[in-house]
């Protein structure tokens, strides 16, 4: 396959790399290309860029931006079928789900293009009236995780763009090749310094979040490195937006339909190979339902097709990297070693590429690392609980906060326990359901901030309030 343009983006150009890292097909374990390797130098230069695009008439024409958000969202959809591929050969993700992903991506763009900003009048009467408009930071740096390159990308470029800052964009190293591929497609649909595209190793991470230039960094990725970037702001006051790993509860009560919500809890833990930082990471289910939950989740999990992303009907593809692939294969050998059962997969699956087979796992031990800890990959421990305030105090028994959903029949007790879970975002019948218009947020260890819809927008500005006396 030929790769369209995978240079970097500095001051709207392609930079030549000098240095460069590998690349590597997850379904083949085979290094397929070099990416650029960022320098010190041509770091310097993206944030200079920045700098001067700041400085332009850019963060003054809200118009103008709302344009190029559109602009940039077409060039998305114009270019989803070149970078669909790209993105399955990185990331190891189906194509169509890849594309689904650059779809999605340009929706976001769509949502903050359109998005009402105000001002908003605070006070009105015989003695003042007072506004609070929303000022752009300056430079955002950000950084994103192996995942969901793109749409994570656009996540935090879209507000940031229609606040009016400009943006120095990182991928993770694993994936770099669709954000690169992404800012030459977009140098068009946007003044020269507004986005700069680099890439580099996880060195490159850490010199962005110490350059003294920007001055917002909006980060995606695991809770340590949420918490070295941010101490590396500390030091100058940058404002931080941290999405951090989740190990998501789903408490099924004594009232739920098992067959009704089996593919729903199927997409929702395994969806991108249990790759979601809100996917369902542990089952609390009532011990008057454990078994037949069970049983329709593992003959579920044990019928869906694993394979090369570029294969018909794949449902799942590998493990995006290879430290990733140990790590879950070690979580499910030691909770097999200390007593649980896989009802289905339990291994990884023998020849190349990091294919782990879709794994139910029973009888884990609540403080065992696969139910403590993030697994990050299609693996999925099962519990039974006999009383609703021991599923509770299980679920919010961790440092992490992401997602948590309860699943029952009569919908106002859901809600009701929904209620106690102390996460950003608590789901009914349902979980993962994320948009541009919706609130997304880490409680505890998951993150500071909150991504998306106005709240979004508004951590991409600093407050001002404008009072005029009367
Ligand atoms: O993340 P890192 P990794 C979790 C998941 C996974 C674990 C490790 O549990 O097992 O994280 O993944 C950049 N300063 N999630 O190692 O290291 C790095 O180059 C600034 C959950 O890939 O956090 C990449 O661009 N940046 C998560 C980004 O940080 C630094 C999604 C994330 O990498 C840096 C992915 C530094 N010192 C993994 N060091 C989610 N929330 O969805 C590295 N980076």
């Amino acid at each position: 396959m030929e790769l369209p343009d995978v240079t970097m983006t500095i001051d709207g150009k392609s930079v030549p790399h000098v240095d460069g890292f590998d690349v590597v097909n997850p379904a083949t374990e085979q290094a397929f290309t070099q990416a650029p390797d960022c320098t010190q130098d041509q770091l310097d230069a993206a944030f200079d860029s920045a700098q001067r695009a700041y400085d332009s008439d850019w963060r003054a024409d809200l118009p103008a931006r709302r344009q190029a958000l559109v602009a940039v969202a077409d060039a998305l959809v114009a270019h989803a079928q070149e970078l669909a591929p790209v993105l399955t050969l990185e990331q190891g993700r189906p194509v169509a789900q890849a594309a689904t992903e650059l779809h999605a991506a340009a929706m976001w763009f769509r949502y903050f293009a359109a998005l009402e900003v105000g001002p908003e009048v605070v006070q009105d009467d015989e003695t003042a009236y007072a506004e609070i408009i929303r000022r752009p930071l300056g430079v955002v740096a950000a950084i994103t995780p192996w995942n969901f390159p793109v749409l994570l990308a656009a996540w935090k470029l879209a507000p940031a763009l229609l606040a009016g800052n400009t943006v120095v964009l990182k991928p993770s190293p694993y994936t770099p090749l669709t954000t690169l591929a992404l800012g030459a497609a977009v140098r068009d649909c946007l003044p020269p310094g507004v986005l700069n595209v680099v890439s580099g190793r996880d060195p490159l991470g850490a010199a962005m979040t110490s350059h003294p230039v920007p001055r917002k960094i909006s980060f995606t990725g695991s809770i340590p490195t949420g918490k070295r970037v941010a101490a590396a702001a500390a030091d100058d006051l940058k404002r931080v937006t941290l999405e951090l790993g989740g190990n998501d509860p789903a408490i099924l009560l004594e009232d739920v339909d098992p067959a009704a919500i089996t593919e729903k809890l199927f997409q929702s833990s395994f969806g991108n190979s249990g790759q979601i930082c809100s996917a369902i990471k542990r089952v609390y289910v009532h011990e008057s339902r454990y078994d037949e939950v069970v049983e329709a989740l593992t003959e579920r999990v044990r019928a869906a097709r694993v394979g090369d992303g570029f294969e018909e009907g794949v449902e799942l593809g590998p493990i995006q990297n290879a430290p990733q692939y140990a790590r879950v294969s070690s979580l499910v050998a030691a909770a097999l070693d200390s007593g649980a059962t896989a009802t289905t997969g339990g291994r990884q699956r023998s020849g190349p590429g990091y294919f782990f087979e879709p794994t139910v796992l029973t009888g884990a031990a609540d403080d065992s690392p696969i139910v403590a800890e993030e697994q990050f990959g299609p693996a999925l421990p099962i519990m039974s609980f006999r009383k609703v305030e021991d599923a509770l105090a299980r679920a919010n028994g961790t440092q992490h906060g992401l997602g948590a959903s309860v699943w029952g029949q009569d919908l106002e007790r859901a809600a009701a326990v929904a209620g106690q879970l102390d996460s950003g975002s608590v789901w009914v019948n349902t979980h993962m359901a994320v948009a541009p218009n919706l609130p997304f947020s880490g409680a505890k260890w998951s993150g500071l901030g909150v991504e998306n819809g106005p709240w979004g927008y508004a951590a991409f500005t600093e407050l001002q309030l404008v009072m005029r006396a009367k």
